[in-house]
């Protein structure tokens, strides 16, 4: 089977389930060189050569291999006749001020969704604004992990919004007993390519995210979530 067949059904069985993703082209790029220094010694010359130009993203690897890093498997691409998808998971270890923590993992197959899901423990009764910001420095606890990552330079608003931050995941409820336990799927939060979420923080906040809709004045920058009251910096896992 041709490549492009085979690339053609790997489209077909992902239905495009990320067609609103609002990311730039990912294949306008070389594959692949967009996570470290590092990369580019496993590249080497002639590496762009052993992958066609048209791929759709840097996922195209050995499927043997298909759970490492992207960036390791690359070399490897040009030797195999099958093709898939590789899996990237990743994981933040939530710390507060006040005992809220939490553990919150994210995976993603492809261009698909990135499933996110875990639990943080040690919240207040209700829904608690949920989000990506943009960077991935707790040198000043959670106030130094900047705004809500936000790389096409919209308006605050709800996941479900065609128009919103990429790092605006909502709420998280939390019970009686404190803890909220995550489960969701997301389009905007990639684990690769150069609006990658990997390294950068995911921020769980005191108070409710209005999605934009409060007509408070920071309704439409942060949710009007209130403080920031656990945080974790996104790292890649194996
Ligand atoms: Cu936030
Ligand atoms: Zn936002």
């Amino acid at each position: 089977m041709k490549l492009g067949n085979i690339l053609q059904k790997e489209k077909e069985r992902e239905g495009g389930r990320c067609s609103k993703q609002q990311q730039p082209a990912r294949h306008s790029s070389p594959p692949l060189i967009t996570t470290g220094s590092a990369l580019f010694k496993l590249a080497g010359p002639g590496f762009s050569s052993l992958l066609p130009q048209h791929l759709p993203s840097p996922s195209v690897i050995n499927p043997s291999r298909n759970r490492l890093p992207p960036q390791l498997l690359s070399h490897h691409a040009g030797g195999s006749p099958e093709i898939t998808y590789t899996m990237v998971k990743a994981v933040a270890v939530l710390s507060g001020s006040e005992g809220v923590k939490g553990t919150i993992f994210f995976t993603q197959e492809g261009d698909g969704p990135t499933a996110v899901t875990g639990s943080v423990s040690g919240l207040k009764e209700g829904l608690h604004g949920f989000h990506v910001h943009a960077l991935g420095d707790t040198t000043n606890g959670c106030m130094s992990t900047g705004p809500h990552f936000n790389p096409a330079g919209h308006v605050h608003g709800a996941p479900e919004d065609e128009i919103r931050h990429a790092g605006d995941l909502g709420n998280v409820t939390a019970g009686g007993d404190g803890v909220a336990t995550i489960k969701i799927e997301d389009c905007h939060i990639p684990l690769t390519g150069p609006n990658s979420i990997i390294g950068r923080a995911v921020v769980v906040h005191g108070d409710a995210d209005d999605l934009g809709k409060g007509g408070h004045e920071l309704s439409k920058s942060t949710g009007n979530a209130g403080a920031r009251v656990a945080c974790g910096i996104i790292g890649l896992q194996g």
